[in-house]
């Protein structure tokens, strides 16, 4: 066994717009209405995935889910009397942000010996509830190999469940076993709690978690109500260090103690809002960053072009490059076709650590593939989708067509 944190990506889907469908995400409310650029959008998505690639690290793909979605339309009896998020619900491609796909506790954390995966419910967000069964259709194909993986159904929708986003894990190697965080939001204020305790609880009772191994923390409801939506928009963790702004965390001194107790060798990284405020750090969401260990044992943070725009945050990193800490590299990424609905490098992503042979190849990612990927986008995707064209027919059947190109590209007729 050769166990590795595997990153995959969500390829943005053809059907990629701005329809301001979620409530308490900022970014996804100020571009409401705006066109967007799928064929930019998914090219932007490849080029995050080379540059990784180019690091030396492991890195995969997830595939668009089916858009628009005509059984929902029908199911809704959608019209043209029908209020317009429902048909962009159906449209939506916010599949491509899968680390909200599922939870994954990793192997050496499970009861089993086995890595669990519990596909997110997304029920919070009507755009979003569509995804889950789906997703647990690809998850079954890409980790079907029932020797090294659990795949479980999703949380039963009373309780939010919206996964990997609101889930840090802290270990001394991939491979080796760690500890678990949960992160949820208490219901009531101005903005959704996306995350529901009991959903997080359900996901460790399910992937048989080690109770002395699991924690259970409350994100501040401050963060929630300065668009904060996932804890991912304020901490990020890998393996032993915890990067995140003061305000992450309803009891900040708590929840610090509670995850050192747990595990002695944490390194905080922690931004004083004095420094970057939290309007700030949602803004730029240099939180929402992927924390990667290299090859040679260095971390590096691959955050938005957008931390670069910052004076506050720039200089920020620029200072914490030029003292000791554990984070040794900063690399700005352009996804600002994802940033522009909420989503940043850390959303497109989701972490499984495995061992890359036990996963199926057609989900793996090499450079040869990652250009065939660009120039089937670059063929396919449309170039510009305007809000006038969500529902259009001749749109709706060159996005269906995309993306079976796609599945027939990478030899994946199944998900058809
Ligand atoms: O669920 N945006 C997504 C962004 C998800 C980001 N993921 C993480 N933080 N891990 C969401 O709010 C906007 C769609 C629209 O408005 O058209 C959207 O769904």
């Amino acid at each position: 066994m050769n166990p590795m944190e595997i990153n995959f990506d969500g390829i943005v889907g053809p059907s990629h717009n701005y329809a301001g469908l979620s409530l308490g995400n900022i970014a996804s409310a100020s571009h409401k209405g705006d066109p967007s650029y799928p064929r930019a959008a998914a090219l932007q998505g490849v080029a995050k995935m080379r540059s990784n690639m180019a690091l030396g690290l492991a890195q995969g793909v997830l595939l668009p889910l089916p858009r628009p979605n005509d059984a929902l339309l029908e199911r809704l009896a959608v019209d043209e009397t029908a209020d317009r998020a429902l048909p962009a619900a159906a449209w939506s491609a916010s599949s491509m942000w899968t680390a909200n796909a599922a939870t994954v506790s990793p192997a050496p954390d499970t009861a089993d010996g086995r890595c669990h995966l519990t596909p997110a419910n997304l029920i919070t967000m009507p755009h979003r509830a569509q995804e889950w069964r789906d997703t647990a259709a690809q998850l079954a194909v890409a980790f079907a190999d029932k020797k090294h993986f659990a795949l479980h159904k999703a949380v039963p929708s009373s309780f939010g469940d919206e996964g990997a986003a609101n889930h840090m894990r802290f270990c001394d190697g991939h491979g080796t076993k760690g500890i678990e965080v949960f992160v949820y939001g208490r219901p009531g204020g101005k903005f959704p709690a996306r995350q529901h305790e009991q959903a997080s609880r359900a996901v460790a009772r399910l992937h048989g978690l080690d109770p002395e191994h699991t924690l259970f923390v409350e994100q501040n409801p401050e963060a929630i109500e300065a668009g904060a939506f996932h804890n991912d928009v304020v901490s990020v963790a890998n393996e032993r260090v915890l990067f995140t702004h003061e305000l992450a965390f309803a009891d900040r001194q708590n929840t610090h103690d509670r995850i050192a107790e747990a595990f002695p060798s944490l390194e905080l990284v922690e931004v004083p809002d004095s420094t970057v405020s939290l309007a700030e750090a949602i803004k730029t969401y240099l939180f929402n960053a992927q924390l990667l260990t290299l090859p040679s044992g260095e971390m590096a943070l691959v955050v938005p072009e957008e931390c670069r725009e910052s004076s506050s945050v720039w200089s920020w990193l620029e200072g914490m490059l030029a003292g000791n800490g554990p984070i040794r590299k900063v690399i700005p990424v352009d996804v600002r076709q994802s940033m522009a609905n909420g989503g940043g490098p850390a959303c497109l992503r989701l972490r499984v650590v495995a061992d890359p042979a036990t996963v199926d190849p057609r989900f793996l990612l090499d450079e040869a593939k990652a250009e065939q990927l660009e120039a089937l986008i670059a063929e396919n995707w449309p170039e510009q989708i305007d809000p006038a064209d969500i529902g259009n027919a001749a749109l709706a059947g060159d996005i269906h067509a995309a993306r079976h190109k796609l599945l027939e590209k990478l030899a994946l007729p199944e998900l058809g």
